[in-house]
């Protein structure tokens, strides 16, 4: 059975761009840093039929990738929304394609992509799961625990992720808080499903320590080594048991096809705005699943913009692995929509209203805003 994965054009007004600001409930710590405000951008694409909502999840600096919030908020501004402005109707698949001329900004892109997507379904009254291809209406949940102060801290921030219910656990490591902290939260909490994460932090120097990671079982590990290294990780395949899982490395589905036939991953972290878009991000979809290759939905501290778009994403079949899909409350006090995504048994449920399927709160919305620009056509 064909999916549909059509939506009209429509005619495209203007954009209004925001930076906002969102407290995190406590810092989140990555191989790369840490985290205690969320700097990201919202776009509002306005078209002759309604709104459209999308989020560019890019952070304050550029380390976990090149891109970053101003970065994004500058290419935009003067590249990127001017040259969609300029057509007179616009089908989501073009968004793409018109900002192909464009090297990189990917999460950018995504972020406009996602808004025209939104107002395009929206004014179609369908849902952007079932534009997607969804097949089922809650995925299961993951939760990515950042480093703590010890092992100890570690042991009870998961343990109480796990009394919430997230049915995976997610911790992030680098040199030095690896194997000391996987092996305590294994001690702790036994066979639960646990994979670690370490955003390219380690060299293939560091293989030995990384192959000490075998005895813990983890169902991966998640971009070792540097986003360009797929050579290395590919040898690095080769002597570890544990599967490797790309994330930085996959910037589009040509780069998951390659990392594949390189070997230098066997399970690939899907995430839309690091490939450019949620149409994209089917495409690795597809192509993973057609080689019975597992995929699993990433994160990047969502709203609930992106959050309600990831969990659409995740109910496609392929995504045999829970997400990095949390309850908002994991990361933030509060969201900018109505009624932002909770635990339930373990799963968030796949909004079913047309388009995203959320509302925004404009009070939080403006609350939240530090910098807006709108342009029309
Ligand atoms: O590597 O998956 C990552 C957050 C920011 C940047 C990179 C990553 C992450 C996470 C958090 O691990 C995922 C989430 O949104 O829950
Ligand atoms: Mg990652």
């Amino acid at each position: 059975m064909p999916i549909p994965r059509d939506a009209a054009s429509v005619v495209l007004e203007g954009f209004e761009l925001r930076v906002l600001h969102i407290p995190l409930v406590s810092p989140f710590t990555t191989s790369f840093g840490t985290e205690r405000v969320r700097e990201v951008i919202i776009v509002r694409a306005l078209t002759a039929d309604g709104d459209g909502w999308g989020e560019i999840v890019t952070q304050e600096a550029p380390l976990y990738s090149s891109e970053y919030t101003h970065g994004a908020w500058d290419v935009a501004l003067r590249w990127l929304c001017p040259a969609l402005l300029e057509l007179d109707a616009l089908a989501p698949a073009q968004v793409a394609e018109t900002l192909r001329p464009f090297v990189g900004h990917r999460m950018a892109k995504a972020g406009l992509e996602l808004a025209v997507l939104d107002a395009a379904l929206r004014a179609e009254d369908r849902p952007l799961s079932a534009h997607l291809g969804a097949v089922v209406d809650r995925v299961p949940s993951g939760v990515s625990v950042g480093i703590q102060e010890s092992a100890e801290s570690l042991v009870d921030a998961v343990g109480s992720y796990l009394e919430d219910g997230y049915e995976r656990i997610k911790i992030k490591i680098k040199p030095g808080r690896d194997i000391a902290d996987t092996a305590a939260v294994r001690d702790a909490f036994g066979t639960i499903p646990l994979q670690v994460d370490a955003n390219s932090a380690y060299t293939l120097a560091d293989a030995d320590t990384l192959a000490e990671l075998d005895r813990f079982d983890l169902l991966l590990i998640e971009q070792p080594l540097q986003e360009d290294d797929l050579v290395d990780h590919a040898v690095l395949a080769e002597r570890l048991s544990t599967p490797i899982c790309l994330d930085e490395s996959i910037t589009s589905a040509k780069a998951a096809a390659d990392a594949l036939a390189l070997g230098a991953t066997s399970v690939i972290n899907v995430k839309a705005g690091r490939v450019g878009g949620y149409l994209e991000a089917v495409r690795i979809h597809d192509l993973c699943r057609a080689a019975g290759v597992p995929v699993w939905c990433g994160g990047m501290l969502e709203t609930g913009i992106g959050r309600a778009a990831n969990a659409a994403l995740a109910a496609l079949p392929g995504f045999t692995l829970p997400g990095d899909i949390s309850a908002s409350g994991r990361f933030y006090a509060r969201d900018i929509v109505t009624e932002p995504a909770v635990l339930e048994d373990g799963h968030v449920r796949v909004p079913t209203g047309p388009g995203l399927g959320v509302e925004i709160d404009p009070v939080a919305l403006e609350e939240f805003t530090v910098a807006r620009e709108l342009l029309h056509r």
